[in-house]
């Protein structure tokens, strides 16, 4: 079992308004100190963290259903994480992996290996980020085949570097007077069942007339968009997509920054679809809070690259290694994999009704323990923006830490660590329920 010091916080409770006293105090300073560009979904001011419980600066200790956008798949300060990482920083915290290496690079690089999806030879390196394992995905991708073109999707989110803001689907905040952007990019419809959008046909019409296929690289896609407002595509959809850019040659990137590491009830969301990726990048939850992002792929893609053409100074650091292996080990021991299939039945069995009961709410949907609910008005289609914003702000009241998400800002999601009690996911759910009925 998780053996999480006793004195961590494991309940909630609300000792002041939120955001108390002290987290205003500290916001006037944040104001002063940091640009508007940074923002903030609820501003309390953390503390200390225990199995889905954050604890504030005013003692508040909130339910988290965002696990710092999908990070702590494996919990926040799981045990065997703070272990790793206190060990190996007393060891040495960096030589530069392309100075002098050191195993625990190498051994993070065969669990990816073995992890992700197929049984082909693989091979893998370690980036800080999510967004800097797409842009290493892409290179490798561009090297591999020749090729200059990738082919994004609507809806979807890549980070926030020159090339992945490109990528990514959504105009603001994200790419509004950052231009111009990188070139080569493409974009295609991605599957989007509730609004009737992008059916298989229409995206491979699209691919068919915009671009040439022989001139694409690799097509990066997320296997549920995430911050696009968890959005499921058609069963079927990813894997014709994928049979599409095979007999084109051109390769599949699977970005599962967000869907990786066991939030969907596999250890990668791809898997449920039965599609093997050529190129997974990774992140996020790989190091259980620590920056650590992953690139892996087919040996013979991975192996085309020149010596020295990949790397950077930081990838794969010492203690996101460690982080990184304790974290795998974590989800391996305790279940955490099984377990978010569970959070997802308990979820759907909770609000699975939703969109049939209350007015506002079009859609609930998701796989596993990545839900989100899609907000609409009275038309029961006409994204609403408001309605969303007024249930979030009910549930940060009553102290519960929901993320919003959506390329229309009309989804609420819930990312709960997959460590939480049934008590507390139970408990968030209630809060969740009573902030709907009232909206
Ligand atoms: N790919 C699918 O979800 C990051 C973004 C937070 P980095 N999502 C959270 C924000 O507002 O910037 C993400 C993702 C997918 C790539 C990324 C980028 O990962 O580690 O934030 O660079």
């Amino acid at each position: 079992m998780n053996a999480t010091p006793d004195e961590a916080p494991r309940q909630r409770r609300l000792l002041t308004e939120i955001p108390g006293p002290r987290s205003r105090e500290l916001w006037a300073r944040r104001e002063r100190a940091i640009p508007q560009g940074v923002s903030t979904t609820l501003p309390v001011f953390v503390v200390r963290a225990g199995p889905g419980i954050l604890e504030d600066v005013d003692g508040n200790r909130l339910i988290d259903f965002g696990s710092g956008i999908s990070t702590t798949n494996a919990g926040n300060s799981a045990p065997l994480v703070v272990e790793a990482i206190r060990e190996q920083a007393g060891l040495f915290t960096h030589t530069c992996f392309q100075v002098t290496p050191y195993v625990g690079y190498v051994e993070v690089c065969e669990r990816l290996n073995q992890l992700t999806p197929g049984d082909h030879e693989k091979r893998s390196f370690l980036v800080n980020s999510g967004a800097e394992a797409i842009e290493n995905v892409v290179k490798v991708a561009r090297y591999a085949t020749g090729r200059p073109g990738i082919v994004a999707f609507d809806h979807g989110f890549h980070g926030r570097t020159l090339l992945t803001m490109t990528l990514t689907g959504k105009e603001m905040p994200y790419k509004r007077g950052f231009g111009p952007f990188a070139p080569d990019v493409h974009r295609a419809p991605y599957s989007y069942p509730f609004r009737g959008t992008g059916h298989l046909a229409d995206t491979i019409a699209v691919l068919e007339t915009t671009v040439a296929a022989d001139e694409v690289a690799a097509v990066v896609v997320e296997p549920i968009a995430g911050e696009g407002g968890v959005v499921v595509p058609e069963p079927g959809w990813l894997a014709g997509l994928a049979g599409w850019c095979r007999e084109r040659g051109i390769l599949v990137v699977a970005d599962e920054v967000q869907t990786g590491f066991g939030r969907t009830g596999d250890w990668f969301a791809c898997e449920h679809e039965e599609v093997v990726p050529d190129l997974v990048a990774t992140a996020k939850s790989l190091g259980g809070g620590l920056p650590i992002g992953g690139v892996t792929g087919r040996a013979e893609v991975m192996d085309s690259v020149h010596p020295g053409g990949v790397g950077g100074t930081f990838g794969g650091n010492p203690a996101s290694c460690a982080a990184a292996l304790a974290t795998i080990r974590t989800l391996e021991s305790e279940g955490l994999v099984e377990r978010a299939r569970v959070i997802g039945e308990v979820v759907m069995a909770r609000l699975g009704k939703l969109a049939s009961t209350v007015a506002s709410v079009g859609e609930v949907r998701g796989r596993g323990a990545m839900v989100g609910i899609e907000f609409v008005g009275d038309d029961g289609i006409t994204p609403d923006r408001e309605a969303t914003g007024r249930v979030l702000r009910r549930c940060h009241e009553a102290g519960l830490l929901v993320l919003s998400a959506g390329t229309f800002g009309n989804v609420i999601r819930l990312l709960p660590p997959l460590v939480i009690s049934d008590e507390l996911l139970d408990e968030g759910l209630d809060i969740l329920e009573r902030a709907l009925v009232a909206s």
